[in-house]
């Protein structure tokens, strides 16, 4: 395709109730999108102006990995997108399978990369009139809902929350865990709402090996898995940690590309990987973890970073591989936002449709979008 500009669109959108984790309290998502305006090959093979949307989960702050909102702007603007211009300026071409090489110069930035190549595949599959799930390679047209469950101020509350959930009808429930709220929430849910119910945990990294004596206390409850207790570099100790504890060891921030995913299989490090394509640069990459991962008998499931409509889209159309075997991070809009810049996901007896359009499937309302604006900027050739 030919690249005509590329906007990034920071929006500020509220949430319904503080989201607390191991590392901080989100009361607000900033999410950053990218809006690529193309000329690319129609459904004929002649050209058509289309427009692609991508998604940047990168959160203001890096305490969840070292991207954040605004160096992720930065670098899009100040590098990514010019060397995809300059790129295009030396008579090569776009297309989505190739901005990941293009960009290769530009190391880590995942994040920020995941979000132009979104929006250049988004782009591109609309032109041709091919959804994204059907380019993926999705086999079903709906995936089970799970749902992230933040820290609570008391175990009273997150009982409340959890029922309010179930009477929803999602389909599995993560609880987030840190010293002090780990075993008491996790038996109190078991107590209340018993062992059918598909629980587990995710750490955010708030552990030590040190640790393993006391999360061991966790096996009793049969969780699905512990998500990433040690920190991102700690392959070797979630490995050592996996031999100390019989929960199923489940990966997220170690995770940041297919190596690192081949790396935790190899070292038995993960039994589980939570595939963010956000994370790990883009899903095309996504899409070779779970191929590496299927290819092992790893069971994986797709992550969620408090996305829009947008990022939520194709994150569903991702949790359509045949190897996303478990329930993903993967909930309705009004789980964090009042109102979304899209038409909203809902569950549908506990599942969410996965979108048939063009691309992504989706699009932001334009009313919506402007209100929820903070800032924009455009990048063009002319730099
Ligand atoms: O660790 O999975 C995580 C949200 C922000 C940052 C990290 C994580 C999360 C979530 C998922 O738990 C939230 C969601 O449903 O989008
Ligand atoms: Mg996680």
């Amino acid at each position: 395709m030919r690249l005509l500009s590329v906007d990034l669109i920071t929006l500020r959108m509220p949430l319904v109730s503080p989201f607390q984790t191991s590392f901080g309290t989100q009361n607000e998502r900033t999410p950053m999108l990218v809006r690529v305006h193309a000329e690319t090959a129609g459904p004929t093979g002649d050209p058509v102006e289309v427009i692609g949307w991508g998604e940047c989960v990168a959160l203001v702050d890096p305490v969840y990995s070292s991207e954040y909102l605004d160096g992720a702007r930065d670098v899009l603007t100040r590098f990514l997108i010019p060397l995809l211009f300059a790129h295009q300026g030396k008579g090569g071409t776009i297309t989505a399978e190739t901005v990941a090489e293009v960009l290769r110069p530009i190391v880590g930035n995942r994040m920020a990369k995941s979000a132009i190549e979104m929006a250049v595949l988004d782009a591109q599959l609309r032109g041709r009139g091919e959804s994204l799930s059907a380019y993926l390679g999705a086999t079903v047209d709906r995936v089970p809902a799970g749902v992230s469950v933040g820290i609570m101020p008391s175990v009273d509350q997150l009982l409340e929350t959890v029922d309010g959930y179930l009477a929803q009808g999602y389909r599995r429930i993560k609880l987030k865990i840190q010293p002090g709220w780990d075993i008491a929430p996790v038996a109190a849910i078991r107590q209340r709402f018993g062992d059918e119910l598909l629980l587990q945990v995710d750490a955010n990294a708030a552990y030590t090996l040190r640790d393993a004596v006391h999360l061991a206390r966790l096996d009793e409850f049969g969780l699905l898995l512990i998500e990433q207790p040690l920190g991102e570099e700690d392959l070797r100790q979630h490995s050592r940690l996996a031999t100390m504890m019989s929960t199923p060891m489940c990966l997220d921030e170690s995770i940041v590309s297919a190596e690192a995913a081949a790396d935790a299989i190899a070292l038995n490090a993960a039994a589980v990987i939570n595939i963010k394509p956000g994370r790990v640069g883009g899903y095309l990459e996504a899409r070779r973890i779970h191929d590496i991962a299927r290819a092992h008998g790893i069971a994986v499931w797709c992550g969620g970073m408090l996305e829009t409509g947008v990022g939520r889209a194709a994150n569903a159309a991702l949790a359509g591989l045949p190897g996303f075997t478990l329930p993903g991070d993967i909930s309705a809009s009004s789980r964090f936002f009042r109102e979304d810049v899209t038409e909203p996901f809902v569950l549908e007896d506990g599942y969410i449709r996965i979108p048939t359009g063009p691309g992504i499937g989706v699009e932001p309302d334009a009313d919506r979008l402007a209100a929820m604006t903070t800032s924009a900027v455009q990048v063009t050739s002319e730099g």
